[in-house]
């Protein structure tokens, strides 16, 4: 991951005019901006087809979490670049020594805003942007947060602090000379070269030089340990191929004169010098390990025999009818069944839901990713020194194009996604998928030796993956007739491994030179639910053993209770499930009790995978930045000024992160408050032979759901025309009932249901700064 630089990266060719024409600005009726034309001029036109026969519709509401529009963010930065205090360069000529805009993006909408703008009793939200400045003219360089705006109106920007936990949104970068520092690797690698192409069998030139993530501090020093990574030709195997020989570097400060090595290690023998080293190779006293070579075991092609029959067409999905939901394209809202949403999407964390409703009642004010760690262990100071917080690296920018035919289905309905950093808009054509689906199980089924009743389960998927260096993650948001929710995480791409030497108690040996890196994955999700209003409490209903005396009965019988507790307050919010599953977590409307005096709510379950957490609950890496992966699940009261447990700048300094999610917990009363639950979807994840070249998404998945619990009076998946009843009287049916649904009829043109993969598209960009939306370009390069 770290093989993603974050930051300044120089993109095209330097304008000389700094002279931005001054952009339209909408306020929140942004209309369609040149994205068809300039579509169409690259040669998109083919690529989404968004304009078939699909229903349209006309959300009720503006989408006040609509991403920034192209002006939008062309009228932050243009307003940016006039504040003189903030001297700013323009990002494309920008080097580490500049202040530099590094994201724009809308800031949070205050949710009381946005509630009153959605029942008509105010106007729309003002539009913010929150824009990221790396202050890097400075000898302690820093990121700031600032709020810009109203956009459109008469701007000004403010220092982002209140959504921080430490009252200030700077935060300072120990990293801010990354590429003057890589040049004094390779050349510091240059002067051990025979050595390393004694050791590992390789020149300089074929290797990759990165390490610990987050940077290290040790007694006033900021610390770096790297190890070398073979390039693979052709595949983004280099996680596969590391070389277990790793350098200690101090990278204090800004002058080069105060940075430098430390010491060697190679085979678990440490080496306090370059002198050191190169004197215990030329006297033949290091002990050589296995070399940790490519080949074709890193490539992820076909290898082996045909399987039977395996080169004939599979089953294919195909949409006999066309579209079946609706989807206003401008607003970013659907329609499906009885569920109502808009989406939005981010730098930050990519695909977000706002405003989900069930039968015109809100359900998730807001559903979404906020940070995904992933937490390796060894015995190597580069293992051991791996917590990735990848909300820093975003999951907006690697949302790359979806496979259409593969990731989702050729009748999927995609939409493009838009994110604004290094004075770049970027447009992933085909970022999100939309598809109906039949999810291969029955919704509902009963037979008995009379008649057989059945009810399809077709779900609406909402999908995107987003690809954060080695390791791609593909998010799902399941909408189902029953009226749950379900959210889903699966993992592939390529394992970040380890050398192997001497670290059987870090995971497994999995090839020649080659262990398999344990870590853990832990995506937490914010999940803001407003039962029948905002006033909501979690009810903890648990199973318990219980023993029990009967009126009817003299001695007492042992057997199981419904033990119906409620969550107080932020002391007890911190929740770790009972390992049998016992507790039904359900955000109920005590309130809002139906006939039979029942409280209706939404339950939240596991539902695929059983880790929910981190293991190593006090990380030395990630310090204070990771208190929101410690349990499963934990509730707080909304606040505006709480909107992320993370930001994703946290990770330059884990120990004095923006966002310190522990210190949101004091005390407040839970008891029918706006609740907010961010729960967690772990992995554990011990790589073993089967995860070369690639993780298996078979295995590598966990999921959450949201059921209605007592919150109708039936199971509402009995409204759909998708279901069956059929009566029979011993062989012979005497009755078929389809309740109205249309039988499927017509030719199905096979070849149609097949993408032309030439069609595959990278992103588009727009220049910010100067501002030029008439000459869109292609990039496929991220932040
Ligand atoms: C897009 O949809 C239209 C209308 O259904 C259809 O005529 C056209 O062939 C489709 N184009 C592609 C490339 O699928
Ligand atoms: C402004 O930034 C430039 C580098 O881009 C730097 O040389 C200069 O010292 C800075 N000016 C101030 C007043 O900080
Ligand atoms: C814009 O704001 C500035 C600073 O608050 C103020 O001086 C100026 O009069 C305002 N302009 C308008 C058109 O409101
Ligand atoms: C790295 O080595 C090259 C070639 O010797 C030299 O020109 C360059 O200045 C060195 N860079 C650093 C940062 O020491
Ligand atoms: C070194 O690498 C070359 C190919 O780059 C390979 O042919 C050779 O076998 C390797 N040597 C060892 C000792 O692995
Ligand atoms: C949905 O609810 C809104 C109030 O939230 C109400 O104005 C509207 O009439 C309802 N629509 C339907 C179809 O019930
Ligand atoms: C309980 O025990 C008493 C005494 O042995 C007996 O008379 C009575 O019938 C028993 N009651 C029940 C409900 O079994
Ligand atoms: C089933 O239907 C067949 C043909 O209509 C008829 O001959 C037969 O008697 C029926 N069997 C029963 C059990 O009703
Ligand atoms: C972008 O790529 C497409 C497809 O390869 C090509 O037709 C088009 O000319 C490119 N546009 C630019 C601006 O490079
Ligand atoms: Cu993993």
């Amino acid at each position: 991951m770290k093989a993603i630089s974050v930051g300044l990266c120089i993109l095209g060719a330097l304008s000389s005019s700094f002279a931005a024409p001054a952009p339209k600005v909408n306020a929140v009726h942004h209309p369609k901006l040149s994205r068809p034309q300039f579509r169409k001029r690259n040669g998109y036109s083919n690529a989404v087809n968004v304009t078939s026969t699909a229903p349209i519709t006309s959300a009720p509401k503006a989408n006040v979490w609509a991403s920034l529009s192209n002006d939008e963010a062309a009228s932050v930065i243009s307003f940016l670049h006039d504040q003189p205090s903030l001297n700013l360069t323009a990002a494309q000529g920008s080097g580490e020594w500049d202040n530099a805009i590094l994201v724009v993006d809308l800031a949070h909408v205050n949710k009381g805003e946005a509630m009153s703008y959605l029942s008509g009793t105010g106007p729309a939200p003002d539009r913010y942007a929150k824009a990221t400045i790396s202050f890097g003219a400075t000898e302690e360089p820093y990121y700031q947060d600032f709020y810009v705006g109203p956009i459109g109106g008469n701007m000004t920007y403010t220092s982002y602090d209140w959504v921080t936990t430490t009252g200030t949104a700077k935060i300072r970068n120990y990293d801010a000379d990354y590429s003057r520092q890589y040049e004094r690797w390779f050349n510091l690698s240059m002067e051990v070269e025979d050595i390393i192409q004694d050791l590992l069998n390789a020149t300089v030139a074929d290797l990759d030089i990165w390490g610990i993530d987050p940077l290290w501090h040790e007694e006033g020093r900021v610390i770096n340990w790297l190890t070398y990574w073979r390039q693979v030709d052709g595949f983004d195997a280099s996680t596969l191929q590391p070389q277990g020989l790793f350098f200690k570097w101090d990278g204090t400060g800004r002058d080069p004169s105060g940075w430098g090595l430390i010491g060697w290690l190679y085979n678990d023998v440490y080496y306090a010098s370059t002198e050191e080293f190169r004197a215990a190779w030329q006297a033949g006293k290091i002990e050589k390990a296995t070399p940790n070579m490519g080949g074709d075991w890193v490539t992820t092609d076909k290898t082996g025999p045909d399987l039977p029959f395996d080169t004939l067409p599979p089953p294919v999905q195909i949409q006999p009818a066309g579209q079946r939901f609706a989807v206003d394209e401008e607003q970013k809202y659907v329609e499906w069944g009885d569920f109502t949403f808009y989406i939005t999407f981010t730098r930050d964390t990519g695909l977000r839901l706002f405003n989900i409703k069930f039968k015109n009642e809100t359900i998730l004010y807001e559903l979404g990713l906020q940070e995904a760690i992933a937490h390796y262990a060894g015995n190597d100071p580069v293992q051991s020194g791996i917590g990735y917080l990848d909300s820093y690296y975003g999951f907006g920018p690697w949302s790359f194009n979806l496979v259409k035919g593969m990731d989702c289905p050729t009748y999927a309905h995609f939409l493009p996604a838009t994110w604004h950093a290094d004075e770049l808009s970027k447009t992933h054509p085909m970022a999100i998928c939309l598809f109906e689906s039949d999810m291969g199980y029955l919704m509902q089924r009963h037979s008995s030796s009379e008649y057989v009743s059945a009810t399809k389960n077709i779900g609406l998927v909402v999908r995107t993956v987003a690809t954060v260096g080695n390791y791609d993650y593909s998010f799902d948001y399941t909408f189902y007739h029953d009226g749950s929710l379900e959210t889903t995480v699966r993992a592939s791409g390529y394992i970040q491994s380890a050398y192997y030497s001497k670290n059987d108690d870090y995971g497994y040996h999995i090839h020649d030179g080659l262990s398999g890196s344990m870590h853990d994955h832990v995506l937490t999700f914010k999940a803001d639910f407003d039962i029948m209003g905002t006033a909501n409490t979690l009810a903890m209903h648990s199973v318990v053993p219980a023993e029990v005396k009967y009126s009817w009965a003299n001695a007492t019988r042992s057997t199981m209770k419904l033990d119906k507790k409620y969550l107080e307050n932020e002391d007890q919010s911190k929740i770790g499930y009972d390992h049998n599953g016992q507790t039904m977590y359900v955000v109920v409307n005590k309130d809002s009790v139906n006939k039979f005096g029942e409280q209706r709510g939404y339950r939240i379950s596991p539902k695929i995978g059983g880790a929910h957490h981190l293991t190593i609950q006090e990380s030395p890496n990630l310090h204070n930045a990771q208190h929101f992966a410690t349990h499963p699940l934990y509730v707080t009261k909304q606040k505006d000024t709480e909107p992320n447990c993370a930001n994703p700048y946290n990770n330059l300094d884990t120990r004095q992160p923006l966002v310190d999610f522990n210190k949101f917990f004091d005390g407040e009363s839970l008891v029918q408050e706006d609740l907010v639950i961010w729960a967690n979807i772990a992995m554990h994840h011990v790589p073993i032979t089967g995860d070369l070249p690639t993780t298996t998404m078979s295995f590598a998945q966990g999921s959450l759901v949201f059921s209605p619990h007592n919150y109708l009076y039936h199971d509402a998946s009995r409204q759909t025309a998708q279901q069956i009843r059929i009566r029979y009287n011993n062989e012979n049916v005497t009755e078929v009932e389809t309740f109205g649904a249309k039988p499927m009829e017509g030719m199905v043109d096979l070849a149609a249901t097949a993408f032309d993969l030439w069609d595959y598209t990278g992103d588009v960009a727009v220049r910010k700064f100067p501002y030029d939306p008439l000459n869109p370009f292609n990039d496929t390069v991220s932040i």
